[in-house]
């Protein structure tokens, strides 16, 4: 042996040593918005990584369903945690019933295909390969299976977080967020199973843009939460097949931002970040203000007519030198008339306004909250915007009516003979604003009330 050999032997000795030493564990997936516990190790492990795609139908919107095609059985597909260097031992089964086969390309493979060609498994098979995360960053997963359009259409892609050696900084919550678009037969809203239009898919024009695989999954008893004074992370993916996502929380900056998923923090203080099909983003910030944050893709037709919403409900104290809510609503004369000083919100002073003035504060609620959606007149905009002019569903029950205020909408509702199905925000007014707008609106626009809405109703109707 020469010594040129000897030296390579004993070069390559310590590599093949700490393959066979590595611990092996099994991965801790998580469905979203859940993402699995931060890792403790210092050293490298073997990670057996179990999925199974599942072909199901399920709810995409209300009274809209749809033939997913799913990794775990869920849209997106299971959160994978692993820390560079690990190994991946990954067995995908693809399950009996499915009618097609599915494969597995994770961005965070190095190898051709990112693992696809290694995993493509027919129906009540399971293929198994390995790859070794030599990169760190939060990486996209998806089915490449042809055609690939359709599979990840259906809703074939997740995300693996490959965290860096050193881990990442702390924060008090995390959570797991990934937008991607829906293509129908049936327009927006249109009732029943919906099959995949492939011709809209190519077109790039979807029904529905949503979070987390449904219309409202972060929302109601859906929405994520936390507490004033924490430290949130969010990872961020886009299963597309199409669309760039504008990501924005209605209300909040984001401190830090980790640009497409990599490991460096590459912007701070930022209002909209962007996230690639088929990419990533993390983004971290602190919650100073107790309330209801609106997250959406600011390409705000898809939010506010497609889905792509969701809600980050924090609680907590509120700090009023951060934001002070609405203190007063003065009326302005810009001749240099008087002025008149109206306390509304928090403020504790109570004046008891004439019926006139209340609805004189309605209207300008209504001119400033209300009308760029509900349009002048409470004409709405058909298809979009209910009216509430001569509405039926406003003048039916007052103590709905109010609530769809104070709490917000979404969902299928007929209004005069006419569908809608898209979602109205809370909008954050006092009870005396919610009740003087009310009021403005229910004796306007045609609609007949006689009688002012007061605002114990206002406080009965919201706790119901
Ligand atoms: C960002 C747009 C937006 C704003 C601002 C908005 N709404 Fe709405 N509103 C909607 C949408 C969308 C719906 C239908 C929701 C659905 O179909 O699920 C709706 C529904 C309603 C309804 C029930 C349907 C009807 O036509 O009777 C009432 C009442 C209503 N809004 C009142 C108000 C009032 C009062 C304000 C202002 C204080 C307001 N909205 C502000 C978007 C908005
Ligand atoms: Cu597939």
């Amino acid at each position: 042996m020469k010594l040129g050999h000897i030296v390579l032997a004993l070069a390559l000795l310590p590599m093949s040593w700490t393959q066979d030493k590595m611990p092996i564990e099994e991965a801790t997936l998580t469905y979203a918005p859940n993402v699995p516990p931060a890792i403790k190790r210092d050293h490298p492990a073997r990670v057996q990584v179990k999925m199974t795609t599942i072909e199901k139908v399920s709810r995409l919107a209300d009274g809209v369903e749809y033939t997913f095609w799913t990794f775990g059985g869920a849209v997106p597909g299971p959160m994978i945690r692993v820390r560079e260097g690990d190994i991946i031992d990954f067995m995908l089964s693809n399950h009996p019933d499915s009618k097609v086969p599915h494969n597995i390309d994770l961005h965070a493979a190095t190898g051709p295909g990112g693992g696809a060609a290694a995993s493509l498994t027919a129906p009540g098979h399971t293929s198994k390969f390995s790859f070794k995360v030599i990169n760190p960053g939060l990486y996209v997963y998806h089915c490449a299976t042809a055609p690939v359009g359709m599979h990840v259409a259906n809703g074939m892609y997740g995300l693996i977080l490959v965290e860096p050696k050193f881990g990442l900084p702390p924060v008090d919550r995390e959570f797991y967020i990934m937008q991607s678009e829906f293509y129908t037969v049936g327009r927006n809203g249109e009732r029943g199973l919906q099959p995949l239009s492939m011709e809209k898919a190519i077109d790039e024009r979807p029904d529905y843009v949503v979070f987390n695989g449904s219309v409202g999954a972060l929302m109601g008893d859906n929405a994520i939460e936390a507490k004033t004074g924490e430290k949130i992370r969010m990872y961020l993916g886009n299963g597309g097949p199409n669309l760039i996502s504008s990501f924005h929380v209605i209300g909040e900056i984001f401190d830090d931002v980790y640009g497409e998923g990599g490991t460096m923090i590459s912007q701070k203080n930022v209002q909209t970040t962007l996230i690639p099909a088929g990419g990533s983003a993390m983004v971290t910030f602190r919650t100073e203000v107790p309330g209801n944050y609106v997250l959406v893709d600011h390409s705000i037709t898809r939010a506010f007519n497609k889905g792509a919403v969701g809600i980050l409900k924090v609680e907590g104290e509120p700090d009023l030198e951060v934001y002070s809510g609405k203190i007063s609503n003065t009326v302005y004369h810009p001749e240099g008339g008087t002025i008149q000083s109206m306390p509304i919100g928090k403020t504790p002073e109570k004046v008891a306004l004439s019926p006139a003035k209340v609805l004189e504060h309605g209207k300008e609620i209504y001119e400033t909250s209300c009308q760029a959606c509900h349009q002048a007149g409470g004409k709405g905009i058909p298809g979009v915007f209910p009216p509430l002019a001569k509405s039926d569903w406003l003048m039916a029950d007052l103590n709905r009516s109010i609530r769809v205020v104070t709490n917000g909408l979404s969902g299928e509702i007929v209004v005069n003979g006419v569908k809608y199905n898209s979602v109205m925000p809370v909008l954050h007014l006092s009870d005396e604003d919610v009740a003087a707008v009310m009021s403005y609106v229910r004796q306007n626009f045609g609609n007949n009330a006689k009688d002012m809405v007061t605002v114990e109703q206002v406080v009965k109707a919201k706790s119901e």
